[in-house]
């Protein structure tokens, strides 16, 4: 029986072949992916955090960790994003520049996806004039953005700003989250929404667009 415990200590020891072997073996037995990702991989990824944050391990460890949600997310992405109905958007994400955090925003990103939006996904170290590109060329209806490090929140703001000199600003609705963003600071920075997890931000592309 499936064990999601098992598979967030694996993670946690960087095994990502037996990640991958038991998140199959989970989807196999019906386990909700939901679950799996919530209840499996995310925790797993939140108990390394911690660790590395009290330098219980270092960022190899966590690096192998990260390595081995992916093997976890490879497999659940399809199940996740597999509902047959039409882009409810079209969204627009990335990693600000000077940042090379992504899971967090993989996470958003696929949660979008099964949340029926398509997503353009920019990757990491994202600057400003290219999600401004990215939003023109893609008609995009929402701007995904990602922070986790408090050194490169500013470049969200940089990048709203971008988007109002090329005068596009109300032509797209302007999403932001990350470990180290509030509510306060996407208010102070003209962002028109805040989400602090994954599925909150799938609910708030909705709503923004709606
Ligand atoms: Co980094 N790192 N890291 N790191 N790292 C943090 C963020 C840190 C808090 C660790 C710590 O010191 N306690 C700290 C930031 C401190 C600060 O700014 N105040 C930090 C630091 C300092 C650094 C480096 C500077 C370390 C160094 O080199 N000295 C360096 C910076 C590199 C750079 O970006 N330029 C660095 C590097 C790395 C690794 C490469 C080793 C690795 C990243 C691997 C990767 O992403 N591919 C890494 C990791 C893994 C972490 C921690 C441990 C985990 C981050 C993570 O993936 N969390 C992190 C500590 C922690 O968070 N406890 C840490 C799991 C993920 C699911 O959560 O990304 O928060 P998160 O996403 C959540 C929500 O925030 C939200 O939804 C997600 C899930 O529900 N969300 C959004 C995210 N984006 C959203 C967008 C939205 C809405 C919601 O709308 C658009």
């Amino acid at each position: 029986m499936a064990n999601l415990r098992e598979i967030a200590d694996f993670l946690k020891a960087g095994n990502a072949p037996k990640v991958k072997e038991l998140v199959q073996a989970a989807i196999d037995e019906g386990v909700d992916p939901t679950d799996i990702l919530n209840d499996a991989l995310i925790t797993g990824m939140g108990e390394i955090g911690v660790l590395f944050k009290n330098n219980e391990v270092y960022v190899p460890e966590v690096l192998i960790a990260a390595r081995a949600m992916k093997a976890g997310l490879t497999l659940l992405k399809p199940l996740l994003v597999e509902k047959d109905v039409k882009p409810v958007g079209k969204v627009v994400i990335g990693t600000v520049k000077g940042d090379l955090h992504d899971i967090g925003k993989n996470l958003v990103s696929m949660m979008l996806e099964g949340a029926g939006f398509q997503v353009i996904d920019l990757g990491i170290d994202v600057p400003a004039d290219k999600f401004v590109s990215a939003a023109k060329e893609n008609h995009a209806d929402c701007v995904a953005m990602s922070a986790l490090l408090t050194t490169t929140m500013p470049a969200m703001k940089d990048t709203i700003e971008a988007f109002k000199a090329a005068g596009f600003r109300d032509q797209v609705k302007i999403m932001v989250g990350g470990a180290p963003v509030t509510q306060s600071f996407a208010d102070e920075i003209g962002a028109d929404g805040y989400a602090p997890d994954a599925a909150s931000a799938a609910e708030l592309a909705k709503e923004l667009i709606s």
